[in-house]
């Protein structure tokens, strides 16, 4: 399978993170719906009230959808807007990571707890302490270590802050300072809250100068992923404003990583989102595009595309608009 494949018919979804847990595919989107409410750059549109979950058995057959995984009603610390989840499984349990608006309309990363992959998914009275912005991505490392990836400019509020702290000026930096980077961190034994401080995730280009915050093509701006193959760290997101999916690659899970290139080309819809997985020995892009709702870009729909690695490691773009 070459070809993208929609996933989701009768709801639409978005932000698409799918792991293996038990040699099964799940998959942990966005659940999108018409909100009414008109697009603007704050991202108020993606107005979303809950997750559901879903599963398959094989990458070409039925798509099982498991129902509301958590509610906004269900968490007690809510303001608005469920934006793109994760997951992941440790010992037996599984913890699924969401952003959310708290009730002073800030975006924090709430943890939530459950003994099936499916849910549903108890979440914690409080958000993650030391966590703000958005799309959080939970990656195990050699089966022990979890780090998080995080972070999203503009609507996911990430230029509101420096050093981990928020701070009066709430911009990107000028166009010829260094970008602002993507969050890394290590997550506690009980996967429920910061090992430590989260990290700047530094991307390079290739003279080895951070990219830089005029770099739209390139520079990061929400979708954290991160992926391992052949021994090597993938490290792929959104620009953002330029629609593109790129990688950067690196020799450890904190970085630096220097970007290597795009993995898809614009989709309809302004937003790109996507997960790598690795599932029976094929690799896959999971990721949307607004299509099927006729460009809504606020009603987005997940796929699935089989991703070519070349012998170097570096990843055949894939064309957003080829079905
Ligand atoms: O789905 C809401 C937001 O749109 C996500 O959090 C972003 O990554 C973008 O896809």
């Amino acid at each position: 399978m070459n070809k993208s494949r929609y996933l989701v018919k009768d709801l639409y979804t978005a932000d698409p993170s799918a792991h293996v847990f038990n040699g099964k595919l799940y998959i942990y989107p966005s659940h999108d719906v018409e909100s009414g409410i008109p697009e603007n750059d704050n991202g108020d549109h993606f107005d979303m009230r809950d997750y559901h979950v879903f599963s398959m058995d094989d990458i070409n057959g039925n798509v099982t959808d498991h129902g509301v995984a958590l509610d906004l009603k269900q968490v007690p610390w809510s303001g608005r807007q469920m934006w793109a989840p994760d997951a992941a499984e440790k010992n037996g349990r599984y913890y699924f990571y969401f952003p959310l608006k708290d009730k002073t309309d800030i975006f924090r990363i709430g943890a939530a707890v459950s003994n099936s992959p499916t849910g549903p998914f108890k979440a914690e009275v409080h958000p993650i302490d030391g966590s703000y912005s958005i799309d959080p991505a939970v990656f195990n490392d050699n089966d022990n270590d979890y780090y998080m990836y995080f972070g999203g400019l503009w609507g996911g509020q990430l230029q509101r802050y420096r050093n981990n702290k928020a701070q009066e000026c709430g911009k990107e930096p000028a166009y010829n300072e260094p970008a602002l980077c993507p969050k890394v961190v290590k997550m506690s034994n009980d996967m429920l809250g910061f090992a430590e401080e989260p990290r700047d995730l530094v991307i390079l280009d290739e003279k080895g100068n951070p990219l830089l915050a005029g770099d739209h093509k390139r520079r990061f701006f929400e979708a954290a992923w991160m992926h391992k193959y052949n021994n090597m760290y993938y490290f792929s997101y959104s620009t953002g404003n330029t629609h593109l999916l790129c990688y950067a690659t690196g020799d450890n899970p904190y970085g630096p990583f220097t970007w290597q290139g795009v993995i898809l080309t614009p989709v309809v819809g302004w937003t790109t989102h996507h997960s790598i997985c690795e599932f029976k020995g094929k690799w896959y892009l999971f990721h949307h595009d607004s299509k099927p709702s006729g460009g809504k870009t606020w009603l987005r729909s997940i796929k699935v595309a089989e991703i070519n690695y070349r012998p170097d490691g570096t990843i055949e773009p894939i064309d957003g608009l080829a079905d």
